[in-house]
């Protein structure tokens, strides 16, 4: 039995399972690590039918440091098998660490590219695979760009987002130009090691907006990702009438994760021309690095990392930090922005349905639901009148949910205008979450268009993890409920008509014990 020797957290490697394990705000039907630290899904991606997810990882314990990557496979983005630890850090360039990168297909050797760090540095290292995937092997020319490009001020660099035209490889690596923003550096090879700088795709300006806002863009860009909504090849003319190219990248300032947002636009040659700028998901930080991949039947799937909203000292108590989210669907709305849904193979978790019929429901009297429990998947049809709101709580702790004596709460709440059309906000209330003060309980909101008062609403709860979609809006967060409380409650103001209402509780996705290193 090896123990940690790293100050945080020198913790035997079973006593780490068996804390992780013993955790009942550990989530039961989203991929976590088998214990210890998980930060950004890599290399995400579909390989002869597997779809493989790799992902930042420190066995050692629940905290960031000495980064390798961790592997996991499956035949339906549903259960997963856990794999051998794809790449742990070297003498060389990613002696203290392998950060974040993707898988790409190099004329059927997978191979993988990531940022190797090294002291305070990162740089683009590749390693090539075994047929399976499973054995993986650093290249002798890491690094393969040996140094930022020359003369310009950079606020960091690294995270990698590669993708071939036609016989070249293009990339970009994330960076940010010092008083200017954050930005994507260009590159090009012929095989991958061998990388010429071509320029700056696009550089963001963080003077713009207020830098405590939602959606300002950071002085630094990790985990660029960048493709054609909608299907269709990068660099090419689109096919399918306007579809935009998309740039996502989590916003970054000095150490802090900001968020998740993309542009729209164009990308041409060297450039990236944008013409909106989106928030990805209205939870911020807890959906950060996002990274996408097309599947074998030409959907856009994206995971990103839920961050904890816990303190450094109660992730190191628990054994584990960091949950994945469930893989999700992107899809072009109709005002050019992407929507977002689970992907529908999650559907096979679900059991023991509850329904409710369609009511218009009483203003201010709580609706018994009948649903109780903290694995849920609950999918919702609403019609709000202009100036109602519609509230749907969860994991509340009082004995009958219809009290409004609830100890600990957290709550979803769509409002329209009162001008009605077809404006409204979806918000996540959390400030009832926790009884548990050191916890991160901030608001969480967004603008959600509502058609005519319109709302689908679908959300998946999973002990801590909570993601909401809206209309296809997203919005991702962490609760820390402190009383095991699990109703489900519903409460409306003004005119609500619920069109449908469907319950489930959500299986378990891994059932044998967890070994830390596969
Ligand atoms: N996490 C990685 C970096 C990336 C950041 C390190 C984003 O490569 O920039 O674990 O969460």
């Amino acid at each position: 039995m090896t123990e940690s020797t790293h100050p945080l957290g020198t913790v035997p490697q079973d006593e780490l399972i068996a804390r992780a394990d013993a955790d009942p705000l550990r989530p039961r039907f989203h991929f976590v690590s088998p214990a210890g630290w998980l930060n950004d899904p890599n290399g995400v991606s579909q390989w002869n039918g597997t779809y493989h997810l790799f992902y930042q990882y420190n066995p050692e314990g629940a905290f960031h440091h000495r980064i390798q990557w961790g592997h996991a496979t499956s035949t339906d983005l549903v259960r997963w098998t856990d794999q051998p630890v794809a790449l742990e850090p070297s003498a060389g360039p990613d002696a203290d660490g392998c950060w974040s990168g993707v898988l790409v297909n190099d004329g059927g050797t997978p191979t993988l590219v990531y940022s190797g760090r090294l002291g305070e540095q990162e740089l683009p290292c590749v390693a090539v695979g075994s047929a399976d995937l499973l054995s993986w092997s650093k290249i002798p020319q890491n690094p393969v760009i040996a140094a930022p490009p020359a003369g310009v001020d950079i606020t960091a660099y690294r995270d990698h987002c590669v993708w071939r035209e036609g016989s070249i490889w293009r990339q970009l690596v994330g960076s940010g130009i010092r008083g200017r923003g954050g930005t994507a550096f260009l590159y090009e090879s012929r095989d991958l090691r061998s990388w010429e700088y071509v320029g700056p795709l696009f550089i963001g300006d963080a003077s713009q907006g207020d830098p405590a806002e939602t959606d300002w863009t950071g002085t630094m860009w990790e985990c660029v990702d960048l493709f054609r909504a909608g299907g269709g090849s990068l660099g090419t003319v689109p096919t399918s009438g306007d579809a935009p190219d998309v740039l996502v990248f989590s916003a970054w300032d000095n150490g802090d994760t900001r968020h998740p947002l993309y542009w729209t636009g164009r990308y041409s040659e060297n450039t990236f021309e944008p013409t909106g700028l989106h928030r990805l998901d209205y939870g911020g930080r807890f959906f950060y690095a996002p990274q996408s991949f097309q599947d074998q039947s030409g959907r856009r799937i994206m995971f990103g990392w839920l961050q904890e909203g816990r303190s450094n000292a109660a992730m190191i108590e628990a054994g584990w930090s960091g949950v994945m989210s469930l893989p999700r669907v992107t899809t072009l709305a109709d005002d050019g922005s992407l929507v977002f849904a689970p992907v529908p193979e999650i559907e096979k978790l679900r059991r023991d349905h509850v329904g409710l019929p369609v009511q218009e429901l009483v203003p201010g009297a709580p609706v018994p639901t009948g649903v109780s429990g903290n694995q849920l998947d609950l999918e919702l049809d609403l019609q709000l009148e202009p100036g109602a709101v519609l509230r749907l709580g969860l994991l509340g702790s009082a004995d009958n949910g219809v009290s409004g004596s609830s100890k600990e709460e957290t709550v979803i709440e769509l409002r329209r205008t009162t001008e009605g059309g077809s404006q409204g906000t979806l918000r996540l209330d959390r400030t009832q979450s926790s009884l548990d003060p050191t916890v991160d309980v901030d608001d969480k909101a967004g603008p959600l268009p509502m058609p005519d008062g319109r709302v689908h609403l679908r959300v998946l709860v999973d002990r801590s993890a909570v993601e909401i979609f809206a209309n296809g809006k997203p919005l991702t967060a962490r609760v820390y409920p402190t009383l095991a409380g699990e109703h489900v409650s519903l409460t409306a103001e003004g005119t609500v008509r619920l069109l449908s209402f469907d319950a489930w509780t959500m299986a378990e996705i891994f059932g044998e014990a967890r070994n830390l290193f596969p």
